[in-house]
Parts: C-alpha cells; sequence; structure tokens
C-alpha cells in the first residue's frame, strides 16, 4: 500500500498497514530489546491477564526511538494531525500464547471509561493516532489486533453504554495483519479489542500513540495537576505515561527529540 492509498484508508476504513519501516534486519534485534523490557518492567496485573505491559517503554527501551520520526511515518501522522505532532504514548503490548480475547474500545481520549475523554457523541473529526509497530508479524492466530472497519465515523463506542456488548464479536469485525517491521496505523477513534494469541509464539509490538500540538495530554502525566483534577473529580481512571529522564531524552536521535520534548522530567 502507498502513501496515498493508506491515507485514503485511514480516512475511510479507520486504519492501514505501512509496510518495512523497521528494516528486514532490524526487526529481530528491537523485538528482542522490547521483550526483555517488558519482563523487566511489565505490569503484573496486565501479565495475569498474558498481556505484557510497559506503560512509557521509550523511558526504559530505546530501541524503537530512530524509527518513530521515520519519513514516510511522519508524512503520514502529520497529514492527518497537522504539523509539529508529539508522542502521547509509548506502550510494549505482547499477546502471549493463550492470552483471551479482550473488550471492544476506543482509545483515549475517546475512551469513555477513562478520567481524560473527550464525552460522546465526540464529533466527527480525527484527532489522535493510535499505532502499533508490529516487530512480530501479525496474523489471525497470533492476535492481530481486531478491528471494526469504519466505526471510526461514529460518535461513540462500546466503552460507552451504547448497546454494543463489548465483550461479543461483532459482525463486520477483522483481524489487523502484516509482516514484522510494518506499522498499524489506527484513527484512534476506531474500535478495536485485543485478539486471543493461540499459536505458541508472541506477538510482539509497541503502541506509539501520536497527538496532534494543540491536544492537552497532561492527564497522563504522573502527579500532575490535570490528572489530579480529572481523576479526583470524576472518580475514572487513566493511563499513565511516565515522563522522559533528561539522560534518556539527550540521548534520543535528533529527529526524536521533537516528538518527545514535551514529555521531559522537570
Ligand atoms: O494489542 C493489540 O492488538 C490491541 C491493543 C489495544 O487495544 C490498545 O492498546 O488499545
Amino acid at each position: 500500500m502507498n502513501l496515498q492509498q493508506c491515507f485514503q484508508r485511514v480516512r475511510m476504513d479507520g486504519f492501514c498497514v505501512l509496510e518495512n519501516v523497521v528494516p528486514e534486519e532490524e526487526v529481530a534485534s528491537v523485538r528482542e530489546s522490547v521483550a526483555r523490557a517488558t519482563e523487566e518492567y511489565g505490569r503484573e496485573e496486565a501479565q495475569a491477564k498474558g498481556i505484557g505491559h510497559v506503560p512509557g517503554l521509550i523511558r526504559y527501551d530505546q530501541s524503537l526511538a530512530s524509527y518513530l520520526a521515520d519519513a514516510e511515518v511522519m508524512r503520514l501522522v502529520e497529514g492527518l494531525l497537522g504539523p509539529a505532532a508529539k508522542v502521547s504514548f509509548t506502550s510494549a503490548t505482547i499477546n502471549y500464547p493463550g492470552n483471551l480475547r479482550g473488550s471492544w474500545h476506543a482509545d483515549w481520549p475517546f475512551n469513555q471509561k477513562n478520567a481524560g475523554r473527550i464525552p460522546a457523541p465526540y464529533p466527527d473529526a480525527l484527532m489522535h493516532l493510535t499505532t502499533l509497530w508490529m516487530l512480530s508479524p501479525f496474523s489471525c492466530e497470533n492476535g492481530g489486533t481486531l478491528l471494526v472497519p469504519g466505526s471510526h465515523r461514529a460518535t461513540n463506542n462500546p466503552t460507552g453504554d451504547m448497546g454494543v456488548d463489548p465483550q461479543e464479536p461483532y459482525p463486520t469485525e477483522v483481524h489487523a495483519t502484516g509482516p514484522a517491521g510494518g506499522v498499524l496505523v489506527l484513527d484512534s477513534r476506531i474500535w478495536h479489542a485485543t485478539a486471543a494469541n493461540t499459536s505458541d509464539e508472541a506477538r510482539v509490538s509497541v503502541v506509539v500513540r501520536y497527538a496532534p500540538w494543540w491536544l492537552n495530554t497532561r492527564v497522563l502525566m504522573p502527579g500532575s495537576a490535570e490528572r489530579e483534577r480529572l481523576l479526583g473529580t470524576s472518580g475514572r481512571t487513566e493511563n499513565e505515561q511516565p515522563p522522559l529522564p533528561h539522560e534518556v531524552y539527550d540521548g534520543l536521535p535528533v529527529e526524536t527529540k521533537p516528538l518527545f520534548a514535551h514529555w521531559v522530567e522537570d
């Protein structure tokens, strides 16, 4: 799929796959590095569900850092979100063999269970991108993400009590598939779910989300005033993304730094 087709697919279907972003000869070493960091820093609650999950992975492992500002990825990201886009999340996400299917949701800031959310009905506008960096090939067997094509145009999603059971299969669902080294790009509004991994190998990915310059992401920052205010008043929970220590930020590739300049420790 070329870049023009990818723009079209994101707008019409809510997703596309950009292939060959991480070169074939480098993808195994990135995968191993992410898998090691996940063993060391993975969250126990996710592990219990068969998922390796490290929020703010870039703080602990920079093996993917040089690719996050890849020219083609940034043409797509900034073509959709406008100039000076930034990274809002980096999360290692590994589906281990035997994990169960997850529930339908749209991502932050459209997930209605989050403290920081755009309340439904939200406008039909692309405001945030979710990318899954496929460090293993994604297939129907190993947990290629479940998607409902076109659902990004809806003004709500199954986290918002809209009459769609988040736990039930949806009639038009598909698996996202593609070779290792590719990037699955989603409009963050698209209804998606973790798929069961029925293979005998881990499906390794990093979920990187990109935000336009104007979107306030401070609710994700541990200890921020916005986070305390929104969590305190709503009784809801929220994801968190720890800030980057200066020495980690200073060591990032020069092209990648602008994506994280807003997320450096005070
Ligand atoms: O790992 C996947 O395939 C889906 C992950 C997901 O749903 C998410 O990060 O919001």
